[in-house]
């Protein structure tokens, strides 16, 4: 894994953005989503349109509560379609914010019920997309807070580390849970990445129910974008 590096990327990005947060994130600062627009569907990297625009995508396994968490941080509810049937999404799907970046929504992973080849289709697009799109400037993994870690989620961050590609994690459905469970959760996921990682992405515990994490994950966005070079 390519740790050290991806580390220092970790540090810095933190850093700077703590920097910034303290220098200049008055209200007035707050991104707002004056635009949330759905632009189009595409099945491998090589057809993603060349925008300008840096990119900021989601993932997580089927049914974490990817697309309510989109809804939620555009505050647009019916923008990614919030279905009870896990696997449907399954294309690069990328919408434009404010006309200032993109946000992607990339297919669910580790759906048992989608057939074995169908499975190696949706993770060489996945992967097409993470290892080979220059845009791509940070990755929400989304983990689910009602269950202790799972290996396929932990083998996914992991392989993030060693393609290389900066990324927070971002805690789903925390009012389903007891506080006390909530934590656990939490830590033992941290704790189970410190066994591979010397240090830790940014995380954000989130809610879509009640917008928890909303402005955290916008500031953070914000912070980043401000950070790259124009
Ligand atoms: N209580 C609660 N339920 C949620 C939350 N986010 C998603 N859900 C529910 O979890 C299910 C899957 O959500 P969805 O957004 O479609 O997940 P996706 O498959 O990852 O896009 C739906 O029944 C949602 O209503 C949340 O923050 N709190
Ligand atoms: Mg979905």
């Amino acid at each position: 894994m390519r740790g050290p590096g991806r580390n220092d990327f970790f540090d810095g990005i933190t850093k700077l953005a703590g920097l910034l947060a303290a220098m200049c994130l008055t209200k007035g600062n707050r991104m707002d989503i004056k635009k949330a627009e759905f632009v189009s569907s595409f099945t491998a990297e090589s057809h993603c349109p060349k925008t300008g625009l840096p990119e900021f995508a989601f993932i997580g396994r089927s049914n974490v509560g990817k697309s309510s968490l989109i809804n939620m941080l555009t505050a647009r509810n019916g923008l990614a379609k919030v279905s009870g049937t896990p696997g449907k999404t399954q294309l690069l799907n990328f919408f434009n914010i404010n006309d200032r970046w993109y946000l992607v929504d990339l297919p669910g992973y580790g759906y048992a019920k989608v057939s074995k080849s169908q499975q190696k289709t949706l993770a060489a697009m996945i992967e097409g997309y993470l290892i080979r799109r220059a845009p791509l400037v940070l990755v929400f993994v989304l983990i689910d807070s009602n269950v202790p870690p799972t290996a396929i989620d932990l083998e996914f961050v992991n392989r993030l580390g060693e393609f290389g590609v900066p990324f927070a994690l971002a805690f789903t459905k925390t009012d389903r849970q007891k506080k006390g469970v909530l934590d656990n959760n939490v830590e033992a996921f941290l704790e189970a990445m410190r066994e591979t990682w010397e240090s830790l992405p940014p995380h954000f515990i989130t809610s879509s129910k009640y917008s928890t994490g909303r402005e955290e994950i916008l500031d953070y966005i914000q912070q980043v974008l401000k950070s790259l070079p124009s």
